[in-house]
């Protein structure tokens, strides 16, 4: 049997949680191999209003179609499409998030990319990030990585082509207190709690790591420790990336991993979304450094 079976077989997830889980293991060697024919960008643009990459649709078209065919999934919503998808005649009860291919803007650059999943066994999609049965990633960098976590932690895998399956990458990956940090937003809209973040990081000898592909940035920092943040900003005070698609998934992850996610002010896994699109600031880590962060803001509202 091999590594993600013995996973799957262990984690005590519901049986079509563990379907799914496979169904879209089993799809990531296909969505690798489609970089090569989808590098342009098109003329469409996102519910977000973000230019779409050929390989976003692409992504989207192959995953929407497999869960949807699934027969598992009652309810599905995707970073790439308008509206949520039901599917009422569904013999499953599973409600899907996802953000079909994440870091859009550096496929042409061939920098990592991934695909990020949110699985709620049932009730609806506007669920809290809390309220998750599992959540998971692929990247597609040097290797294709799949973490996954079932709430009994996190593992990650990485695809062995000479064997065609996965293998153990990290058997149970707990997030260290480290020192990099990435931050989005232009430095001219950073708000002054944003701003005495970044000196706070400075001061402390924090080095920076961003590339632009929040899912490649989030691996980064589960590793080695850290923060991403992709904070409110002057003008833009949701922020910019998406609390059902990136946030909740990769908040159940770093939770998971011993980490914490925030707008700064509260944990996000605990706000329980209005609309699919929400957007919200986002910075994701190492438990002391988020504590710190949401410190900083708290001096910053009470001064
Ligand atoms: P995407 O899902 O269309 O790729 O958009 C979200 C991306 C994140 O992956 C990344 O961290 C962020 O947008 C980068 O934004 P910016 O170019 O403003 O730094
Ligand atoms: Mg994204």
């Amino acid at each position: 049997m091999g590594a993600l079976e013995e996973y799957l077989e262990w984690s005590n997830l519901p049986v079509d949680i563990i379907r799914l889980i496979r169904l879209f293991a089993n799809e990531t060697e296909m969505l690798r191999k489609a970089f090569l024919k989808n590098q342009t960008y098109c003329s469409g643009r996102n519910a977000s209003g973000e230019q779409q990459a050929a390989m976003d649709t692409f992504a989207d078209k192959v995953l929407v179609d497999l869960f949807s065919n699934s027969g598992l999934v009652r309810e599905l919503a995707s970073e790439e499409q308008d509206s949520l998808i039901r599917i009422p005649d569904s013999s499953g009860t599973i409600a899907l998030v996802m953000d079909p291919l994440d870091g859009s803007s550096l496929i042409q650059t061939n920098l990592a990319v991934g695909s990020i999943i949110g699985l709620y066994a049932d009730g609806d999609v506007l669920q809290k990030g809390k309220n998750l049965t599992a959540a998971l990633y692929s990247l597609y960098g040097p290797m294709t990585v799949l973490v996954v976590s079932g709430g009994k932690g996190v593992r990650s895998f990485a695809f062995d082509p000479d064997v065609g399956d996965f293998v153990v990458l990290c058997q149970d990956i707990m997030i260290p207190e480290g020192k990099q940090y990435g931050t989005g937003g232009l430095r001219n809209e950073w708000t002054p709690e944003h701003t005495s973040v970044i000196r706070y990081c400075n001061d402390m000898g924090f080095k920076i790591r961003y590339s632009g592909s929040f899912v490649a940035d989030f691996h980064q920092i589960l590793v080695y420790g850290g923060f991403y943040g992709y904070p409110s900003l002057i003008g833009r005070p949701e922020g910019k990336l998406r609390l059902l698609f990136e946030a909740n998934p990769l908040g159940f992850i770093v939770d998971q991993a011993g980490g914490r996610i925030s707008d700064g002010r509260r944990n996000l896994l605990l706000v329980t979304p209005t609309s699919i699109h929400q957007k919200t600031p986002i910075y994701v880590g190492s438990t002391g450094v988020i504590e710190k962060i949401e410190e900083i803001y708290a001096e910053k509202r009470d001064a």
